[in-house]
């Protein structure tokens, strides 16, 4: 039978969404596993489905809705830049680059920037950065540079980037791995003072492991990081992609100690969910290495990018979002604490960015939860992931807790 017969006859009469889905599932790759809800429209913390209906959205994109869905500012931002120029390539220089490139490094505190479309990418020119950094700075031997990462981490989805990945499902299939990465346990500095060798040009870490289940490292982590990074010269990156601009309380997860990293990877939320914006911040001595010709993107930097970037920092500054992640993301997190339930088995974060820990898989909570109009997202199997945008005002809190408690009434997990 054909796909097209297929589709009339099983979904005649069916919603719109099933027709949707299915479409989806005969012609897209089968890499996501997405609950059955079609969206069509978004604003502030909701989003609505091709059927009306409305939903509260707990997961912002992984974060990268921080400022809300469709916020009007950035909207306007990216309309104004729509309708003038979108893409120069960087083989010419465009207007809003240089003003971008320095205010995220008045914002971070650092010398240079390089603007980069996704998280992976990002991340990838750090890892290139830092390896260039050992050759030329700490005079590792040529191909002999060491990355050290941590267990359970999530970088992105490049061969380079799964290769030192933990979990099987990203690295099975996906090898030869590439070279030169040393994997140690998160949250314990003893292990990273113990792994670094001679050859050890970075440790590339997350603030807070988002994949691995919303895992906060014990406090005075990143300052022992700093500090060990510091003795041993040795290059710090943290990847701040998902923890980085607001949503953690703080404009960056590492704001909470103090501790300054050597290279910051941004993503996600730099883009107020509009357009891929990531950028890697460093010092001169480190991003100065890279010459004409030995890095780049054709989109990196572009004039769309950058006008949609600097709306999403403005509404980030105007709105004093990681303020507001700080004061809701505590009310939460203390509200959540109230819930009753015999698989809870632990609730842990930061800011808005939390993970609620049942004995048994999340995923049918996930569906029952989205059968009540909100949406969120299991993540490790076991646990909730309640990532609001920070625009959240307590009164959804309140709304969106008397969900989640009914739906956990119904529930044996
Ligand atoms: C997907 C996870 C979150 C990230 C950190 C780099 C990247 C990410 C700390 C890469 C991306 C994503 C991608 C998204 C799911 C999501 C995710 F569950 F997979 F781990 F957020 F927790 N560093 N995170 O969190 O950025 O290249 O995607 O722009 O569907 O893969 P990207």
């Amino acid at each position: 039978m054909s796909w097209s017969r297929r589709l009339t006859t099983r979904s005649s009469g069916s919603k719109r969404s099933a027709k949707l889905i299915e479409l989806a599932e005969h012609f897209g790759a089968h890499n996501y596993h997405p609950l059955p809800v079609v969206l069509t429209r978004g604003r502030g913390i909701f989003v609505w489905d091709v059927e009306g209906k409305r939903y509260f959205d707990m997961l912002s994109a992984y974060s990268a809705l921080n400022q809300g869905h469709v916020h009007p500012k950035i909207a306007t931002a990216a309309r104004r830049q729509l309708g003038r120029l979108t893409l120069t390539s960087r083989a010419f220089h465009n207007e809003l680059m240089g003003p971008l490139l320095e205010r995220l490094c008045k914002l971070a505190g650092m010398d240079r920037a390089i603007l980069m479309n996704s998280g992976a990418e990002a991340v990838e020119t750090a890892i290139k950065a830092m390896r260039l950094w050992g050759y030329r700075k700490k005079g590792i031997p040529d191909g002999r540079a060491e990355i050290i990462v941590c267990e359970n981490n999530f970088h992105g989805r490049t061969t380079t980037i799964v290769g030192f990945s933990s979990d099987p499902l990203s690295t099975d299939g996906f090898g030869p791995a590439t070279p030169g990465f040393k994997i140690i346990p998160y949250g314990d500095a003893a292990a990273l003072r113990a792994a670094i060798g001679p050859n050890t040009c970075g440790f590339l870490v997350e603030p807070i492991q988002g994949e691995a289940g919303v895992n906060v490292p014990p406090r005075g982590y990143l300052r022992e990081v700093r500090a060990i990074c510091s003795a041993q010269n040795v290059l710090w990156a943290a990847d701040e992609i998902q923890t980085g601009l607001g949503r953690t309380g703080r404009m960056f997860c590492v704001d909470h100690e103090g501790a300054k990293p050597d290279l910051l990877i941004l993503g996600k939320a730099l883009s107020g969910g509009f357009y891929p914006v990531s950028a890697v911040l460093s010092r001169e001595d480190v991003l100065g290495l890279y010459a004409p010709g030995t890095h780049g993107s054709t989109f990196g930097g572009n004039p769309l990018a950058c006008a949609i970037a600097q709306a999403s920092l403005d509404v980030l500054e105007d709105e004093r979002l990681a303020d507001k992640a700080e004061k809701m993301g505590a009310y939460f997190m203390e509200r959540l604490q109230g819930l009753d339930h015999p698989a809870l088995r632990g609730i842990r974060g930061r800011g808005l960015l939390i993970g609620v820990e049942f004995s048994g898989a999340a995923r049918p909570l996930c569906e029952a939860l989205m059968k009540r109009g909100l949406l969120a997202k299991d993540t490790h199997e076991k646990t909730l992931r309640l990532a609001p945008p920070l625009v959240i005002t307590k009164p959804q809190i309140d709304a969106a807790l008397k969900i989640l408690a009914a739906a956990l009434k119904e529930f044996v997990l």
